[in-house]
């Protein structure tokens, strides 16, 4: 499928001399202040980093290429129209830059297909980890022992031109893509089903595949997979694991260690792994309130001793939404038109009417509102997907794809490698005291 690397090169090479002019003609140009107060709270509203793929509105969400996820879930190809789209056509537009034509989708499908071979080393890593260990342990080491495939590496050990960096990287993206899916199942298998692996069907497509390989072969299970990979893709380039894969590709660390860093940033419970935790949560406070059914006055009272705990209440806040996170209210209509009563399902639900002015209602939290993860989690389970400790890997699966489009930008453009300065307590203290 050489025609799809031709193609992103076509549109896109004419940023890489956009790049440079800005760079040269522009670079005295003054963006923003930057106070104390945005260094000291985790850089927040900086503008640092050139990212393409997505761009995050604080009051709307996220939008790739310019497209809200409602207008993805209507104009991105579909393997039937009562279905989800196929997550293949969302990376085609985060690569390239337009919606891509159905045979563009079914092409990429193909493409993953053929590169979705798993060398036996990385499972023998695998294997070689106790099965008690972290799936996200495993997972990131998994992908790190992959780096033995990468063809950049060896491109650049052999010496290249800086030129030509961003088409070895492209082959390394497309093929990690391609094999997660199977990493992933193998992770799941090998924890929760005695290593009874399934193998790959060529046939279908990427989330359908993966879906297939877990065990889960229904297609109700499939359409979910495919929106759970569209919507976890990509939230622009701050979050941790995006700005972490972009920070060791600076240093033009091959993709598998970059994605591997970005990956244990995403195992964060402030990150990807509040998806996971919204389950624990929840069933901690079925446990402590001893019910399966609590009412609104009950998980009230449990929101008030989470927080009166010192804890955070997962799922719910975000670092620059100050809204009803899109891909929440995504799910939650997928919800509501194939699921009719589902216990798990309904303490989400309330929890959306209780959870908000309680958060509202403390003063410090800037975002009292439901993120991605406030949902995931319920919609896995009912679905038969009940091992929640794996649901980050799932997270992982769909987030290779936005962070690893943008590796591929960003040594297209010929990013030079990050490094931002550093300062002790006491020169922030000094800056302060300066009129
Ligand atoms: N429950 C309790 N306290 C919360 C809170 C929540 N859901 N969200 C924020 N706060 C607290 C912070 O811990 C912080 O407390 P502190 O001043 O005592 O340290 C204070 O409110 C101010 O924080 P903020 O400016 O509103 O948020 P932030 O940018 O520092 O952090 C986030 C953002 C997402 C880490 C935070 O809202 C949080 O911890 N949420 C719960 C975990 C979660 O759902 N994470 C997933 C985010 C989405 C994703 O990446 N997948």
């Amino acid at each position: 499928m050489e025609y799809i690397k031709n193609r992103f090169y076509e549109k896109t090479s004419k940023c890489i001399s956009e790049y440079q002019k800005l760079r040269k003609e522009h670079g005295d140009k003054v963006l923003t202040e930057v106070t104390i107060g945005q260094v000291l709270t985790g850089m927040k509203g900086i503008p640092a980093l050139i990212t393409d793929t997505s761009k995050l509105d604080a009051n709307e969400g996220i939008r790739f290429r310019g497209f809200s996820i409602p207008e993805l879930r209507k104009q991105l190809p579909r393997l039937n129209p009562e279905g989800e789209p196929l997550p293949e056509g969302l990376f085609y537009l985060m690569l390239v830059g337009e919606i891509p034509e159905e045979e563009d989708v079914i092409n990429i499908s193909k493409d993953w297909a053929t590169r979705a071979h798993v060398p036996q080393h990385v499972f023998d890593v695998i294997d070689a980890m106790p099965k008690t260990a972290r799936p996200m342990t495993q997972f990131s080491a998994a992908i790190v022992a992959m780096a033995t495939e990468s063809v950049f590496q060896k491109a650049y050990r052999s010496g290249i031109h800086k030129k030509y960096y961003w088409d070895f990287m492209y082959d390394d993206v497309m093929n990690l893509i391609a094999r997660l899916p199977r990493i992933a199942a193998y992770i799941y298998r090998r924890v929760y089903f005695k290593d009874k692996h399934i193998e790959p069907d060529p046939r279908l497509d990427w989330a359908g595949n993966l879906a297939h390989m877990m065990g889960h072969d229904s297609d109700e299970v499939k359409r979910l997979m495919r929106l759970y990979m569209m919507i976890h893709a990509d939230h622009e380039g701050g979050n941790v694991s995006a700005h972490t894969t972009h920070l060791v590709g600076s240093a033009l660390s091959n993709p598998y260690y970059a994605l591997g860093a970005g990956m244990l940033g995403l195992a964060g419970p402030l990150h990807g792994y509040a998806n996971q935790d919204v389950i624990n949560w929840i069933f901690e406070m079925l446990e402590d309130l001893n019910t399966n059914e609590p009412t609104k006055e009950q998980i009230e009272g449990y929101v008030q001793r989470t927080l009166q705990a010192g804890r955070v209440v997962p799922g719910y806040g975000h670092a620059v939404l100050r809204v009803t996170d899109p891909r929440f209210t995504a799910q939650k209509e997928f919800a509501d038109k194939y699921i009719k009563e589902d216990k798990l399902v309904n303490i989400v639900n309330t929890l959306y009417e209780v959870v908000p002015p309680i958060l509202g209602s403390v003063g410090k939290i800037s975002n009292p509102w439901p993120n991605v993860d406030a949902y995931s989690g319920a919609l896995l389970y009912h679905y038969g997907i009940k091992e929640h400790p794996f649901y980050t890997v799932l997270f992982g699966v769909s987030r290779s794809m936005g962070v690893l489009a943008s590796l591929i930008m960003d040594r297209l453009y010929g990013l030079p490698i990050e490094r931002p300065s550093s300062y002790p307590l006491e020169w922030f203290k000094e800056q302060a005291n300066t009129k």
